[in-house]
């Protein structure tokens, strides 16, 4: 997808219900999917603009369904606790014409949405603090949807944290090896194999009742939070669009994925590669600090693995879609997605090291020990 010109934001921005004319527009965010701007208007006000990437969400009325009712319950949610909306949830701007949560122009589909003011998106190279911060927003989401019935939703990408799923998606891109890439990265094609156990740890306790299927986020990123830095609060929670019935650990283990590494998602030099101790505790504190009163005791023990399972799965993730000719996530070098891949093989492994550390950690917060 090509950048969006000038006229075509002009001209898409004016088919939502905003006031004034567009007077600027930026890029907003570093997210692999969308393509997300910020515009602001002749009266000054500023809004998110984003062209919705429907190769990944081929159901868009779908995923729209499940923002606004997602935003909605938000909202509802916010007011009857006495916090202001506007200020702690995005709006889906309706359509001038239609009245409409989205509108397709030559081909390609856009939503608009309220800007927070005043909130600060968090980003690698964050301190403990905002892991903390980062992780306490994602329980606070937790909390917030969990009288939300989650069966109203739409499994926006179907299957989209099952491991087991991934796992033989990945093998048939290396049969398929479609690049001719696959003899290049035997050693981390091998390390996913050899791993497969991995796989279908929640998904075999989600079935057998003991794990409890939740409304989740699903894509945990410190890039997907707005905080107050100045107050020390959390504002939102970002990208939406994965919101689906899964798992707690889901959650806490994809803000550890990102979070918790000393380097970038896409980091060359793996010796800066390492998983943070730090800032995983930061965030469990945050995260788990949030919803302890709430967990089974199994997501209590597992609540650790989580991380390790969707890092795991996420570097494979990566792999199958570099096998693939890096056809999902967006790159802007060659390897990058091998790239990605094997930071997270050096972050599982640095996890497996510091597994028990890992678990007593959480074990100490929902117990008040430490
Ligand atoms: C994608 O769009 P973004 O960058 O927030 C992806 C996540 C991955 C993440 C890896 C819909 O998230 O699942 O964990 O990249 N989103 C989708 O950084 O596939
Ligand atoms: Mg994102």
């Amino acid at each position: 997808m090509s950048k969006l010109s000038l006229a075509q934001a002009k001209k898409i921005i004016n088919k939502f219900y905003v006031l004034g004319e567009l007077e600027d527009y930026k890029p907003f965010g570093n997210g692999h999917i969308n393509d997300t701007y910020v515009v602001t208007m002749t009266d000054g006000k500023r809004y998110i603009l984003q062209r919705i990437n429907n190769k990944v969400f081929v159901d868009v009325d779908g995923l729209m369904n499940n923002i606004v009712g997602v935003t909605e319950y938000l909202r509802y949610k916010l007011r009857v606790k006495g916090k202001d909306p506007e200020k702690y949830s995005v709006t889906v701007i309706r359509t001038r014409d239609t009245n409409a949560s989205y509108v397709e122009v030559d081909g390609e589909f856009y939503r608009c949405m309220t800007y927070l003011e005043g909130s600060t998106i968090l980003d690698k190279g964050s301190t403990p603090y905002q892991m903390y911060l980062c992780g306490k927003a994602f329980g606070q989401f937790q909390k917030l949807m969990s009288g939300f019935d989650a069966t109203v939703l739409d499994e926006s990408i179907p299957k989209f944290h099952n491991t087991v799923d991934r796992l033989k998606k990945l093998k048939k891109a290396v049969d398929a090896d479609k690049m001719g890439r696959a003899s290049g990265c035997r050693r981390e094609i091998e390390f996913f194999l050899s791993r497969a156990d991995y796989a279908s740890v929640v998904l075999d306790r989600i079935k057998n009742g003991t794990i409890p299927l939740r409304v989740t986020h699903n894509d945990t990123k410190l890039d997907n939070v707005l905080v107050d830095l100045d107050k020390g609060e959390p504002i939102a929670v970002l990208d939406l669009d994965t919101v689906m019935p899964g798992s707690m650990l889901y959650d806490f283990g994809d803000g550890i994925r990102f979070g918790a590494s000393t380097a970038a998602e896409d980091e060359t030099d793996l010796s800066k590669v390492h998983f943070s101790m730090e800032l995983y505790k930061a965030f469990a504190e945050g995260f788990v600090g949030e919803v302890k009163n709430r967990l089974s005791l199994r997501e209590v023990k597992y609540m650790h693995f989580g991380a390790i399972l969707m890092t795991y799965e996420c570097g494979m993730r990566f792999l199958t879609d570099y096998l693939d000719g890096d056809t999902y996530f967006k790159t802007s070098r060659e390897g990058q997605n091998l790239d990605r891949a094997r930071t997270h093989i050096k972050l599982v492994e640095d996890m497996e090291k510091d597994e028990k550390e890992m678990q007593k950690i959480v074990i100490g917060i929902v117990f008040d020990m430490q």
